[in-house]
């Protein structure tokens, strides 16, 4: 249920279930799981990108495959379910390498989530972000409650998990919930130029970049600051630090190994 492709350092992974705009069943996400697994481990990856096949990102949870495993009597509490969701979001949080989720279409429920969970957002500007679990009577679910506060602040969030509107991807730009919308005749042209890029970028400075903001979001200034020293000493003895500093005095672009 997925599509793989690597290219110059850069995995593109797409959801492909289109007939239903790629909603997860239980085959995808555990397809999807492995593949950031792999692409987390492997060195020749620098960069990620999640997206979908056809015309959407994705629709959430594929609501048929879990009615019908509800009406089983042995049916396990979703929380159990939620917990290969989670292994699946935390993964992308601590890769120590940048994770682009590339969103063209309708990007609903937990789907929109496991968006929201990766470092940059790039739109098409026919996205629809939809929190559409309280259409039916659900609470955001896959980080929804963490990710959306943090990303849009508390008025913006609770507007879009209470009212469960549309939100379309310039409007999506403009209040901060994907970092570009572009239009969609140049999404994927727009989407492989912003992998590369940070393929071709300090890659262990932005695991460390990842580490620092988001432990930064959940503790206090003398805690953020002792962090920032470890990580700076991190940063500091490796080799793009060095090729960096080097490329600077000579004039010339730095080539970055990833180091
Ligand atoms: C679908 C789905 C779908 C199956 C479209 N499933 N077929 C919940 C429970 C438990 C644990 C884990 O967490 C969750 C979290 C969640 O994710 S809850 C939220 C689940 N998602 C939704 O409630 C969204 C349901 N879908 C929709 O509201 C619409 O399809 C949207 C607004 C996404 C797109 O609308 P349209 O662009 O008008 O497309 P469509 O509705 O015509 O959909 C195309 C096809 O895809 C259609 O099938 P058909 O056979 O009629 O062509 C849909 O039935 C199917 N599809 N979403 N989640």
């Amino acid at each position: 249920h997925l599509l793989l492709r690597q290219e110059e350092g850069v995995v593109v992974i797409t959801m492909n279930r289109p007939e239903v705009l790629n909603a997860f069943n239980d085959a995808m996400l555990q397809e999807l799981t492995e593949a950031v697994e792999e692409a987390a481990k492997s060195d020749d990856v620098r960069c990620l990108v999640l997206t979908g096949a056809g015309r959407a990102f994705g629709s959430g949870q594929d609501l048929s495959a879990f009615a019908s495993a509800q009406h089983n009597a042995e049916a396990q509490p979703v929380s159990e379910h939620l917990k290969k969701y989670h292994r699946l979001l935390s993964l992308i949080r601590e890769m120590p390498k940048p994770v682009i989720a590339a969103i063209r279409g309708v990007a609903a429920g937990i789907s929109c989530n496991v968006a929201l969970s990766c470092d940059l957002r790039i739109a098409a500007d026919n996205a629809r972000f939809i929190e559409a679990f309280a259409r039916i009577g659900l609470v955001p679910d896959g980080g929804g409650g963490y990710f959306l506060p943090r990303l849009i602040g508390l008025g913006k969030a609770l507007e879009m998990a209470m009212l469960t509107d549309e939100v379309s991807g310039p409007e999506a730009e403009r209040i901060g919930l994907v970092n570009k919308c572009v239009p969609l005749a140049e999404f994927e042209t727009e989407t492989m130029a912003l992998a590369k890029r940070l393929a071709q970028g300090p890659t262990r400075t932005y695991g460390l970049i990842k580490q620092l903001m988001y432990q930064s979001l959940d503790c206090d200034l003398p805690s953020a600051l002792e962090l920032e020293g470890r990580l700076q000493d991190a940063a500091k003895a490796t080799a793009d630090h060095r090729e960096g500093v080097n490329a600077f005095l000579q004039k010339r672009r730095p080539h970055y190994s990833g180091k």
